[in-house]
């Protein structure tokens, strides 16, 4: 396998290079959504953003499961999360403005949403997933970069690194803990529903504070 990957080196880092401009332009713009919202004294809506490259031998894999050629440009117009970047938000509501203010720019393009906050998955997992294509600009040419784009609550994100760890990757077949990890989604998804509620009850009573009702 090694041998084989190293065949397309070359390629695969050139794509790896294109995708890493890309995700870069995405951090800066959600690093300046999160600027602004501190500036005008917005709660914390986006608690952090954590990005990666698909490593080489992830792409090479990717690349023979679903027979893209291994070429610069097909690795570029057919991997799509070759680019990752994970938004981690404080509430739900929070997921969706995010999302909305992010698709708001006029240059970024949404390719696919697949949203199993609404709809989870049967495991339990739960996240608001976006495609992207997003331009990068060099010194003579413009070039659109896919972007998998990740949207969760910390409560998700918590629970999504635990089974990541757990189960996703080593097809755990162990009945017993795939209902377990699901029951500790539910659990993490009714306290992010109650956190909500409660966030709203404060803000209801500390602005009925404020006018002296
Ligand atoms: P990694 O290591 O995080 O990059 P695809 O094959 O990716 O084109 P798919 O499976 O339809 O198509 O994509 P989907 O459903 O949007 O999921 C892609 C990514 O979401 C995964 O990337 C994970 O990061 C995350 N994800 C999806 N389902 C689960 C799940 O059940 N549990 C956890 N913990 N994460 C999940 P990768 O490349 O698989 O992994």
């Amino acid at each position: 396998m090694d041998f084989l990957l190293s065949n397309y080196k070359g390629a695969i880092e050139q794509a790896q290079f294109f995708f890493e401009c890309g995700m870069r332009e995405c951090e800066t713009k959600l690093n300046i959504l999160q600027s602004e919202l501190t500036l005008i004294k917005e709660r914390t809506a986006i608690q952090r953003v954590n990005s990666r490259v698909k490593s080489s031998s992830s792409i090479y894999n990717k690349c023979r499961k679903k027979n893209i050629p291994l070429d610069k440009e097909s690795i570029l117009s057919e991997i799509f999360d070759g680019a990752g970047v994970r938004i981690i938000c404080s509430y739900i509501d929070d997921v969706y403005r995010v999302r909305d203010m992010f698709l708001g720019q006029d240059d970024v393009i949404l390719l696919k949403e697949k949203d199993y906050i609404k709809y989870p998955k049967d495991n339990g997992y739960r996240s608001l997933h976006l495609i992207v294509q997003i331009p990068v600009f060099f010194s003579n040419m413009k070039e659109k970069v896919s972007v998998e784009v990740q949207l969760r609550t910390a409560a998700m994100d918590f629970w999504a690194n635990l089974e990541h760890e757990l189960k996703y990757k080593n097809e755990n077949k162990d009945f017993a803990l795939i209902q377990e990890l699901k029951l500790c989604s539910d659990e993490a998804h009714y306290l992010d529903e109650k956190m909500l509620m409660l966030r709203d009850k404060i803000s209801e009573f500390n602005n009925s504070a404020l006018i002296g009702l």
